[in-house]
């Protein structure tokens, strides 16, 4: 795949919406402000194809972008204490309705901050795509963030808080592990 054929395609807010699909799809998971939007600009080496924001929260709505025959969808975070009830039921329904919906999900890749254990909703996405039954890899962001020591101690220590998961050190900023996620998913569209 050539990751410069990409363009943005549609952005939805309510699940009902949401058109079934059967194209491959890459999905890009995880709590507000871990980033995901930065994660498929380093990817597809566009600075604004994915709004970024400091400030948590900027990704409401699923957003999919087209590559060839292929559909990465940029999920809206989760975990971010300031939304309002109202705000968390329609991010819970939309993500319902979302792997609900009849749709060929290729990989998840589930972003997890390589600074942190992974938070509680972490863990909790993290179990619901292993019952779900969808492939994933956790791709452990801002690793540019971690100082040689302090890194150490992470790699030793991630191997206990993610057991026996894949995992993928990745930098939007340096570009640690954008090759690695690419072969990835490359063989996840590759997977029968
Ligand atoms: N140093 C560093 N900063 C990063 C990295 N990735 C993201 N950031 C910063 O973290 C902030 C949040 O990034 P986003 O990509 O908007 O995060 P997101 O996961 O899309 O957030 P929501 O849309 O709120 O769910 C921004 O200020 C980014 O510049 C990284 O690898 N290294
Ligand atoms: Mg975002």
């Amino acid at each position: 795949m050539n990751y410069n054929n990409v363009t943005y395609e549609v952005s939805f807010g309510t699940a009902k919406q949401l058109p079934v699909s059967d194209l491959p799809e890459i999905v890009f998971s995880g709590r507000s402000n871990v980033g995901k939007s930065s994660l498929i600009n380093k990817l597809f080496n566009r600075k604004n194809l994915a709004r970024v924001s400091s400030v948590p929260g900027k990704t409401t709505t699923i957003n999919f972008f087209r590559c060839e025959n292929v559909r990465f969808a940029d999920l809206p975070g989760y975990g971010y204490a300031k939304r309002s009830g109202e705000e968390i039921r329609r991010w819970s329904n939309l993500m319902e309705g979302y792997f609900q919906s009849e749709r060929n999900i290729k990989l998840v890749v589930q972003l997890v901050d390589m600074r942190h254990p992974p938070t509680a909703d972490d863990r909790t996405m993290i179990e619901f795509l292993k019952s779900a039954d969808v492939p994933f890899v956790v791709a452990l962001t801002k690793s540019d963030k971690l100082k040689k020591t302090e890194r150490q101690k992470r790699e030793q220590l991630i191997p206990e808080e993610l057991p026996g998961l894949e995992t993928i050190a990745f930098s939007s900023e340096n570009g640690e592990g954008v090759d690695a996620l690419k072969a990835r998913i490359e063989k996840a569209l590759s997977a029968e």
